[in-house]
């Protein structure tokens, strides 16, 4: 798992996404795929799954000294929640602007978190922040038979 891959597609960047517990509750999964799926990004991994608290402390490890490092980890495993990978272009980016801020209150409306939630500790969704960030995020959430290549017959459609 990693930025260049072989025969999966042209554009072939990719990043971690997960809908959080309280997304999964809420009953959101099925509306947050369709969104990366109308704008054209390609699905090329999906699990649901109880994440540890180890798993989600090295997840996290980026925030061990901030106050809320416990607090995010308790959430975090509190519920199952839905881990996927995504593809294509400039898919980090994309995925960020159709997120919203890490705050709520600060996400426009038309975003996921505009638009599905209020506190930043109940933020429903998770995206990596940068290419380098998304390759260690698949690597810790995935392992490689995992991920799926798939020719995506719209993509002419889809790219110039
Ligand atoms: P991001 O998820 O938008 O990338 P980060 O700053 O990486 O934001 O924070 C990771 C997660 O930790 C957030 O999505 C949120 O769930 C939680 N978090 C961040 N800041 C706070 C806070 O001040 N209080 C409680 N939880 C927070």
């Amino acid at each position: 798992a990693g930025l260049f891959h072989s025969g999966c597609g042209r554009i072939n960047e990719r990043t971690f996404v997960a809908i959080k517990p309280d997304g999964v509750q809420r009953h959101l999964v099925g509306e947050i795929i369709r969104r990366f799926e109308q704008k054209g990004l390609q699905l090329v991994g999906m699990k649901l799954l109880q994440a540890s608290e180890e798993l989600l402390k090295e997840h996290y490890i980026a925030h061990r000294d901030r106050p809320f490092y416990p607090r995010v980890v308790k959430y975090m495993s509190s519920g199952p929640m839905v881990a996927m990978v995504w593809q294509g272009l400039d898919v980090v980016k994309t995925v960020r602007t159709m997120i919203g801020e890490t705050n709520p209150a600060d996400s426009r409306p038309g975003t996921i978190r505009g638009d599905f939630c209020l506190e930043v500790s109940k933020n429903v969704i998770h995206g990596s922040d940068s290419v380098e960030s998304a390759q260690q995020e698949i690597n810790l959430w995935f392992r490689p038979e995992e991920l799926t290549c798939w020719q995506d017959t719209a993509e002419h459609w889809i790219y110039e």
